[in-house]
């Protein structure tokens, strides 16, 4: 049996892949696996939460009403974010503006965090794996002031680090900073992140594909014309490919990422943007996605390129396994009307 190595280990271990840094990206890294871990227990307990204990706005016996996972999940991170010290800011899913950190040792801070707090939160109701995903940013404001929008829309290649948290089957929190992707079990035992998943790599291609099949007719021909390659049978590519659609973005990327695999987001009629956000949701898997070996694009552009200009700016969204983007890409190019 192998030596556990523990999430703050690891960080520590790490540390030096930084020439200047002085622990406080260490321990944002930290803040973060505890605000998960507290997460996490709300996550395991939500269905009894919500269909013994009362439901999201019933008043509990303290006369507090009870709120909404993915706010109270929210509530839980940005607290863990303005009492930690090292971010004077952060932007997520559930603010509709960013909020900069007024306290005097958070305008100290940093960096800045985007974060989705509890992406699929839907999926509760029906018991489906949910998960957080976060990017982290260096500021580009002065220390010791505000933090502004300017920190917040910086391209995905500025990103110091990302990752996420998925509350599946375990609880596994899987993240980089450039130095390649290690992913960590929850072992609620000990209450610690172990080391599960040591520089992970996303295979090169898969026979599984990841879309809302519901959009088919509203996508672009290219991506109508790989979904119907992946369904056409032939023995020798190991075709019909296997559909695998979670509708949980956290959870079907994760699966790429062990597995292989392509996931499929595009614009379609009702949304020429696509629906999922470039700045906490794309671009952190993104990061992942390049330092494992993958690919993301928006079909055109490759994802971490692409300029921010708006906090909840959607983008279509194509990511996984290098062979099978490429393929999409390609069937893009050459059917662009
Ligand atoms: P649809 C969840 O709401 C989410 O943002 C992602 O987690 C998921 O992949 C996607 O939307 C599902 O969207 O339109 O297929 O229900």
């Amino acid at each position: 049996m192998s030596k556990i190595v523990t999430l703050q280990e690891f960080i520590i271990d790490r540390q030096n892949e930084f020439p200047f840094a002085s622990g406080e990206l260490s321990r944002l890294l930290n803040d973060i696996s505890v605000a998960s871990k507290i997460v996490s227990r709300d996550v395991r307990k939500a269905g009894l939460v919500d269909h013994i204990l009362g439901t999201h706005g019933a008043v509990n016996i303290q006369g507090e009403e009870q709120q909404k996972l993915d706010v109270v999940a929210d509530n839980q991170f940005i607290k863990m974010f303005e009492n930690g010290g090292e971010v004077c800011g952060i932007a997520s899913e559930e603010n509709d503006d960013f909020v900069a950190f007024e306290n005097k040792a958070s305008k100290k801070g940093k960096y800045v965090v985007l974060f989705d707090p509890l992406d699929g939160s839907s999926n509760v109701d029906v018991n489906v794996s949910i998960g957080t995903i976060f990017s982290i940013y260096k500021r580009i404001s002065p220390v010791g002031e505000s933090a502004t929008l300017e920190d917040m829309l910086q391209e995905g290649t500025k990103q110091i680090a990302a990752g996420y948290v998925l509350y599946g089957s375990s609880t596994m929190l899987v993240y980089t900073t450039g130095h390649g992707v290690n992913g960590f079990t929850l072992d609620p035992s000990i209450g610690e992140f172990c080391l599960s998943h040591p520089n992970m790599i996303m295979p090169e291609t898969s026979r599984i594909y990841s879309m809302n099949e519901g959009n088919i007719d509203q996508c672009h021909l290219g991506i109508q014309k790989y979904i119907q390659y992946c369904q056409e049978e032939d023995k020798s590519t190991g075709r019909p490919y296997s559909g695998r659609y979670i509708g949980s973005l956290v959870a079907d990327f994760h699966r790429s990422l062990i597995k292989g695999g392509i996931y499929i987001y595009p614009a379609t009629n009702s949304s020429a943007a696509g629906k999922l956000r470039l700045l906490y949701e794309c671009n952190p898997l993104a990061f992942i996605a390049e330092q494992a070996n993958g690919i993301a694009s928006d079909g055109k552009r490759r994802i971490l390129d692409i300029k921010p200009n708006k906090l909840h700016q959607r983008v279509p969204y194509i990511v996984g396994s290098k062979k099978m983007v490429n393929q999409v890409l390609e069937l893009i190019a050459k059917n662009d009307n």
